[in-house]
């Protein structure tokens, strides 16, 4: 069989490039390891930036989103018991979209049905082949079936643990990373949010983040030590962290219910570069991860698509390789800046055994100088609601 462009991963970077191709004529073929049903049970990503939001409609699946998702304005920050406001609008013009990757998920996949765009599930064994030839290919298996897709390009947008960057060889990329020594627990609850706009928060207990996907539906976290499996914790236990982590109004404010789904995410900095072998593009978790603070995991991913999606648009309408040869450079340094964002914010706001008194001060005082300064939330505004692509 043969297609144009072979997109490895039906998560939301391969699908939303699927969609933005299939716009375009140009033919795609999603392989998916996981169910349809699997992937959209992942409870993931929450905040858009405007770009995303304006790829989803020229994706021609904005509607429900514009509909359903809540357009925030300002994110606020405390410690201790102490809150400010960043007020997005007032120093960028621009807010951000509150909306569920979930939902974001099930939109794409809706609109690739409605559309008759080719998915393949449950594929495994899924190799690249010539990448760096001009005659690619990808072989996978279905049940017992071997199958080979002959194509132009190939998309690796099959997350941190895909084959894709692994098929990359180890003396043509370079891998930068950086762990941390906790993760978050999270969890998801059908109780109204504690606040109409995010709180994130830090205590000498550690990190917290209140969250939402709509007025009834509630998303928090807490930091935790890595070593911690979610059985360890009661949702009783986890309510009862959480509220020694927000500013006591809060607390007393905060309901409490069920969780109906609990998880925890590592946190972790990651870079391969460059993002391209041969006719192999990577995009997306394939080929960068960042802490979830800063909220850019979903929003990189997006603005790899747009580069992607421009590159291989401009191929098809004039047979030019220019765009394909300039993406990897051109996506890693929006990335190197929310990879640089993303860290700064997460050490801003998390504790760990081995910070001193001293650094613990650091993180006082620099959100002291956050909470008087405009320049300071300025800059802050300008990389949390995402800058230009
Ligand atoms: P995804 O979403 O991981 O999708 C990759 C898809 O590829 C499939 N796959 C394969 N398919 C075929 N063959 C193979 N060999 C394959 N190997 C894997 C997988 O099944 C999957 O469906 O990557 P994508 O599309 O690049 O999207 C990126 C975002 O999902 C990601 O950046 C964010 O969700 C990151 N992230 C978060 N970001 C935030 O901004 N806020 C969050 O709260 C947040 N929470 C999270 C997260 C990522 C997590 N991961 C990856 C463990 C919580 C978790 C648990
Ligand atoms: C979420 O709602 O899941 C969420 C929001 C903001 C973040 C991370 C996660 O920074």
């Amino acid at each position: 069989m043969r297609t144009q462009v072979v997109i490895i991963g039906g998560g939301p970077s391969g699908l939303l490039l699927a969609q933005l191709l299939h716009r375009q004529g140009i033919a795609t073929v999603v392989l998916e390891r996981r169910t349809r049903e699997y992937v959209l049970g992942r409870i993931r990503a929450g905040v858009l930036e405007r770009g995303l939001v304006a790829l989803m409609e020229q994706a021609g699946v904005g509607d429900r989103m514009h509909r359903e998702g809540l357009e925030h304005d300002g994110a606020l920050i405390s410690y201790g018991d102490q809150m400010f406001r960043i007020d997005l609008k007032a120093h960028t013009g621009n807010g951000v979209m509150v909306y569920g990757q979930t939902e974001l998920t099930r939109d794409l996949y809706e609109a690739r049905e409605a559309a008759g765009g080719e998915m393949v599930f449950n594929v495994a064994d899924v190799e690249i082949k010539d990448a760096d030839s001009d005659r690619p290919h990808v072989t996978y298996r279905v049940g017992t079936e071997t199958h080979r897709l002959d194509c132009d390009f190939i998309a690796g947008c099959d997350g941190f643990h895909g084959v894709s960057r692994q098929s990359i060889p180890p003396d043509r990329k370079r891998e930068y990373e950086k762990t941390y020594p906790f993760g978050w627990l999270g969890i998801l609850s059908e109780t109204p949010p504690v606040s109409d706009e995010l709180i994130y928060a830090t205590s000498t207990r550690g990190f917290a983040l209140c969250s939402m996907r709509n007025a009834r539906l509630s998303r928090y976290y807490i930091q935790c030590p890595d070593s911690d499996r979610v059985e360890d914790w009661s949702d009783a236990a986890f309510w009862e962290e959480l509220k020694c982590r927000i500013p006591p109004a809060q607390a007393e404010a905060l309901i409490t219910g069920p969780s109906i789904e609990k998880s925890i995410a590592p946190l972790r900095s990651f870079v391969c570069e460059p993002m391209q072998w041969g006719r192999l593009f990577l995009c997306g978790d394939a080929a960068h991860i960042v802490p979830p603070t800063g909220a850019k995991g979903l929003n990189t991913a997006a603005s790899d698509v747009q580069y992607l999606y421009a590159g291989l648009r401009a191929f098809y309408e004039d047979g030019k390789m220019g765009g394909l040869a300039a993406y990897s450079a051109k996506a890693l340094s929006r990335i190197w800046k929310a990879e640089r964002f993303s860290w700064w914010f997460s050490t801003l706001m998390h504790r760990h055994p081995e910070m001193s008194e001293f650094d613990h001060k650091m993180q006082i005082a620099d959100l002291e100088f956050l909470r008087s300064n405009a320049a300071a939330q300025k800059a802050m505004a300008e990389n949390y609601v995402g800058l230009p692509y």
